[in-house]
Formats: structure tokens, sequence, C-alpha cells
């Protein structure tokens, strides 16, 4: 079945770190003729390096990626069309899904959420105001009630292997360029916003009682390592202050990315899709929320920890909340480092089992492909 895919870089890699994973998942798993409207080519370039900016059409990875531009060229709609992140489909396309017969089906994936109103909100419809169309509101989330979560059929048994096969992590490192990590140490991955949290929480693992190597992907959270490193840091630069070793490494792509998150004890991410790989690592994560006006993202970030906390120890939750929360806040990391650290085994076995339990539910590209025949 072919099916358009909408996608608006709003900011960041998130937008279409999330929509290239679907599409390339539908193409590879669900023979869906996937045609990818992108408005900012150089930012999937970043995360997947095939992507010729140059070219407003073209074949990648069996997907047909064409550069979304206005005014909409006169274009014969798919009979399924995702609209990723409510970035409002063009007029014209609008125009001619509504003369199509039979109407598409028009799925709108929204963020995701571990609020429990997604439950409620998932798979509803919403009329057009003027267009004889409906729009369904997809959710993907974490319980069985909402659109579940993007991931690979194989990922779980990939992501195994790799974790017991010391000559694929010897690969994956020399790909990058980076030294075996020194057996007394932790690696962490930091993918971060830009908060005044990132120079304080680096100034932590220097002083700290625990060795720490920082794997630091290139521009991330950019002036707050500046400011402690005292001046910018180029990838393949290693920096040592005290017990802290910061590898400042290329950006990676997508796949690479992954291996990285499967290789360290601890991931700090963020948004939405690293967010959600580190969950597929099965290591013990950190989540930077994406913040909004009005501390609106404060409760997301609750829901997600009141889940994701459920059969963690009471101290061990105590710790974990509180650094998840100095991290968000950006202040007080001093203090919840030291705290967070006693309780690391505790938290990788949590996270082990935590992967477990989500890939017990059937992924979000099946859940999809399931609404639509409902729907059709
Ligand atoms: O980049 P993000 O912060 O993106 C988003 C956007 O800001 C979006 O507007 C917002 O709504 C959303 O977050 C919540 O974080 P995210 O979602 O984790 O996306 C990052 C993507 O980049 C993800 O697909 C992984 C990829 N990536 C690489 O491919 N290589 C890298 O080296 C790194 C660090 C990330």
């Amino acid at each position: 079945m072919p099916c358009d895919i909408f996608c608006n870089v709003v900011d960041n890699y998130g937008d279409i770190g999330v929509a290239w994973r679907l599409a390339r998942q539908l193409a590879g798993e669900h023979e869906i003729q996937v045609r990818l409207w992108l408005d900012d080519l150089a930012t999937l370039q970043r995360i997947w390096p095939a992507t010729d900016i140059d070219r407003p059409i073209q074949q990648i990875s069996g997907i047909e990626v064409r550069r979304w531009v206005e005014p909409f060229p006169e274009t014969s709609p798919a009979p399924l069309v995702i609209e990723a992140f409510g970035c409002a489909l063009p007029e014209r396309y609008l125009a001619a899904m509504a003369r199509r017969e039979p109407r598409p089906l028009w799925l709108n994936l929204e963020y995701l959420s571990a609020e429990a109103w997604v439950k409620g909100c998932h798979g509803l419809p919403s009329p057009h105001p003027r267009l004889p169309l409906t729009a369904y509101f997809y959710y993907p989330g974490f319980e069985p009630e909402t659109g579940g979560l993007i991931r690979e059929t194989g990922l779980m048994a990939q992501r195994k292997a790799y974790q017991a096969d010391p000559n694929q992590q010897t690969l994956f490192r020399q790909s990058i360029r980076l030294a075996p990590p020194p057996s007394d140490t932790l690696s962490v991955s930091l993918f971060a916003y830009d908060h005044p949290g990132v120079p304080e929480l680096l100034t932590a693992w220097s002083a700290g009682t625990a060795k720490v190597r920082c794997l630091l992907p290139e521009g991330v959270a950019r002036d707050g390592v500046a400011r402690f490193a005292g001046g910018s840091v180029v990838p393949g630069q290693t920096l040592r202050r005290g017990n802290l070793e910061l590898c400042s490494l290329p950006f990676l792509d997508q796949l690479a990315y992954d291996r990285l998150l499967w290789s360290c004890d601890l991931n700090l991410v963020r948004g939405e899709d690293s967010f959600v790989r580190a969950q597929w690592a099965a290591l013990p994560l950190i989540w930077n929320i994406y913040a909004q006006p009005d501390h609106a993202h404060w409760p997301k970030l609750q829901a997600f920890l009141d889940l994701y906390c459920h059969g963690l120890s009471p101290e061990a939750t105590a710790a974990y909340r509180a650094f998840t929360e100095a991290w968000n806040r950006g202040q007080g990391l001093t203090a919840a480092w030291p705290a967070l650290l006693p309780h690391r085994a505790e938290l990788a076995r949590h996270a082990r089992a935590w992967a477990d339990h989500l890939a017990d539910m059937p992924d979000l590209a099946r859940k999809l492909m399931h609404f639509c025949k409902e729907k059709l």
C-alpha cells in the first residue's frame, strides 16, 4: 500500500528522527511504498548521511524522499496519509484528499507521552472543519491502550548480540576512533539540551569519586560544555579533568547512535526518539525532556517517572527521581550525582526488566498497520 508521510522539522532532530524511523520500518517490514515529504533535507542528512540535500526527489533505503516545498505540487494522495506531529498538510494536498475516492486514511502521529489521558485519546477521530475528511489521532505510548513505541523487528536480539560480543563492540569503537573503555570507569553518553546543569554535572563528574568517561556527540550542549571546558571542544578531542575523561565524538548516524547507547553504563538522552532508543538499550537512562512554556512538560516527565520507577526500591526511586528532576531543572547535580551512584546495579537490572516488559507489547508500526486494517 502506498503511504505519504509529511514531516516539518520544527527544531533539532526528533521530528525527522521519528518520521524517518517509522518510514524505514513501514517500507522495510510492511511492504508499504513510502513517500516522505520533508521540508529540511539537511537535518535528515545529519542522522542519515546518504541523503543528498541538493536532490528534491530521491530514493533512500527504499523510501522516496521529496523536498516539501510551497506552493505544493499537484499530487495524487496515497491511500494512507501520516501527518507527523500536527505539521499541517498543504491545502492543495488536502483538497486532493477530499476529492479522492475512497478517501485516504489520515493519521495524525502525535508526540509520545506517558500521561494517562493518552489512553483515552488514542485513535479518536477529528473531522476537518470544512472538508469531508477525518484525521485520527495516533498516540505513541508505553501502555497497551496506546499506539505503542517504534521498535524494529529483531532490534532486541540485535542489541543483545552486540552487548554479548566484544568483537562487535571493538569494531564499533574503531569506527568512531574510540579507545577501549578503562575497566574501572563508567561510560556515559551525553545528549541533552544546552542547560546550566551541563557544566554542573561535568564538574561533579570531574570532582567525584567514580571515574567517568563521557561520550559526547558533536554539537551537543555546545555552550554548557564550552563553559566547563573553557572553550569549544572538537570531535576527536579528549579532555581530562580530575576523574572525568570527556571524549568528543562526531555526530553519529542513527544506526551508530544506537550502538553508542548499547555500549554505555548510563545514557543521558533527550526529546523523544533518543529517549525511546535508550529504553531499547536496556541500560539505565536519564531523560532530559523538551521544555515547554509554563512548565507543561513537568507533568509529562512525572508521568513517565511514575511508570518507569514501578518496581524499583524506594531508595533507588528517590535517588533516580531526584537526579532526573535536578537534570531537568538544570541545578542540584552536585548532590544528586553521588546520591545516584550507589543504586547503579539496581538501576541496571531494572532497565533490563523495563525493556523486556515494553518489548512484550506490539511495536508502533505493527499497531499502526492493524489500526489501518480496521479503518480501511
Ligand atoms: O533532537 P531532539 O531534541 O528532537 C526533538 C525536537 O526538538 C522536537 O521538536 C521535539 O518536539 C522533540 O525532540 C520532543 O531529540 P530526539 O527526539 O531524541 O531526536 C534526536 C535524533 O537524533 C534521534 O533520532 C537520534 C538521532 N541522533 C543521531 O542519529 N546521532 C547522534 O549522534 C545523536 C546524538 C542523535
